[in-house]
């Protein structure tokens, strides 16, 4: 049989996504140091990978560039940018400016999140989210990033998965919690306060940079109900899907507010992006009445520490949930902990087919970002999990590339995955992604 090569667009951007307090090290400012040293993680974050070292960020930028990637994806620290409430450090601006020139300078297009998960230990004073106060508070930090950064940024995240993050602070109760509270109300009067805040930015970085793409990066995830679940089940399954992979995206696209999120419209915030961002890892099972099951049907093929299933099948579905707003679509992030790295490179290989197939219907995906370019400190599961393409010992600081990301950068160098690669990282995968050859 002849050989079969899966051809990505010419100008399709492959990239690695970090996030600021995963990687930077020494982020004592923020509510998570806080949470970190009273013991709520399994590991505190501590040095992370060192990037508020220059060299070693650049270092690590290097090694995104040897992969044939022509983009990332990094967050801003805001308790770095602004250390207390209106004062700025232009040091720091100065640091992230030099990050992001490196970037340019290795052929790394920077997507820059502006939220990903910390608050300034002064703003969660204020009450975070669950103050009128962070709109404004929000709008001028993203002006300020604009007006000093503006000019290296073509891509823009308002704020990452903001339905984990109202889940994992307000129900599963394992990220910092605004000092207000936490629980149903509490979290959704948080997320109306966060499209509002993602309104007033998104203003803010267009009156500057008409042409700058914005968008969020919105986690997908298909919940299902459990195989032979009865119609309540079924039921659920729908309302826990339209909670965690519509509501934000209905209330941004429409700029009204619906159930749960209550009654309304939010001042500009219709059709506040420009594209839509995917953050894909896995899919659930749902029975009535529980929000999530940590448990899988006999059989199932799981990542380190039942983290989620390992369903290829779900970025597609995902893609296909995109599609409706009709805007350009990136994959914000991918990737599984896999710390023996057994299973990582039939992932990307199964995902990135998936994206090609979706690319195949003219469905318009422009990118793909994998989480991560190096291993990171995972939130409430400390260093537990390791997702990068290179290992990461964090006492020693040493990184060595892993088959896994010696594949992905083989992948970006031939814009393509190709017979030989699939038969050399993932031999199980032949039969079927390429049916008939021997
Ligand atoms: O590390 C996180 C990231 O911060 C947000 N998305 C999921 C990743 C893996 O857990």
């Amino acid at each position: 049989m002849a050989r079969a090569t899966f051809s990505f667009p010419a100008d399709f951007l492959w990239g690695t996504a970090t996030a600021a307090h995963q990687v930077e090290g020494g982020n004592t400012n923020n509510d998570w140091w806080a949470w970190e040293q009273a013991g709520r993680t399994q590991s505190p974050s501590g040095l992370a990978c060192n990037w508020w070292d220059l060299p070693t960020a650049l270092a690590d930028l290097d090694r995104a560039a040897d992969l044939g990637t022509n983009a990332h994806r990094l967050s801003l620290e805001w308790s770095r940018i602004e250390p207390e409430p209106s004062v700025f450090d232009e040091d720091a601006i100065a640091q992230y400016r030099a990050l992001l020139e490196g970037m340019h300078g290795r052929g790394l297009q920077p997507m820059v999140t502006l939220h990903h998960f910390t608050n300034p230990r002064w703003l969660v004073e204020k009450g975070d989210f669950q103050s009128d106060v962070v709109v404004d508070y929000f709008q001028r930090y993203t002006k300020k990033v604009v007006e000093k950064l503006g000019d290296l940024i073509p891509h823009w995240i308002t704020f990452n998965e903001p339905i984990v993050y109202f889940y994992m602070r307000h129900m599963a109760k394992v990220f910092p919690p605004p000092q207000d509270g936490v629980g149903w109300a509490a979290g959704l009067r948080g997320l109306r306060y966060m499209l509002a805040a993602h309104a007033a930015a998104y203003e803010a970085i267009k009156s500057q940079y008409p042409h700058a793409q914005v968008g969020v990066a919105k986690q997908f995830r298909p919940f299902e109900a459990w195989p032979n679940g009865n119609a309540l089940d079924k039921w659920w399954a729908r309302r826990i899907s339209w909670l965690f992979n519509d509501v934000w995206m209905q209330a941004m696209h429409t700029g009204r507010l619906g159930w749960p999120l209550g009654r309304g419209r939010i001042r500009g915030l219709a059709g506040t992006f420009d594209f839509v961002g995917i953050n894909y890892y896995t899919r659930n099972f749902v029975r009535f009445p529980k929000l999530e099951t940590n448990q899988w049907p006999e059989g199932t093929p799981l990542s380190d520490d039942a983290y989620g299933e390992i369903y290829p099948r779900g970025i597609y579905w995902s893609i296909q949930q995109a599609l409706s707003y009709k805007k350009p679509i990136f994959i914000t992030e991918n990737g599984l902990p896999d710390s023996d790295d057994k299973n990582r490179s039939a992932f990307i290989i199964t995902h990135l087919h998936q994206i090609w197939h979706a690319i195949s219907f003219n469905y318009p995906v422009m990118g793909y970002y994998h989480w991560s370019l190096t291993d990171n400190f995972e939130w409430e599961r400390g260093w537990s999990q390791r997702f990068g393409l290179y290992e990461l010992n964090p006492e020693t600081q040493e990184r060595t590339l892993r088959d896994s990301g010696r594949l992905y950068g083989e992948i970006a160098h031939a814009r393509a995955i190709t017979t030989p690669m699939i038969e050399r990282y993932a031999i199980h995968l032949v039969p079927q992604l390429l049916p008939g050859r021997k």
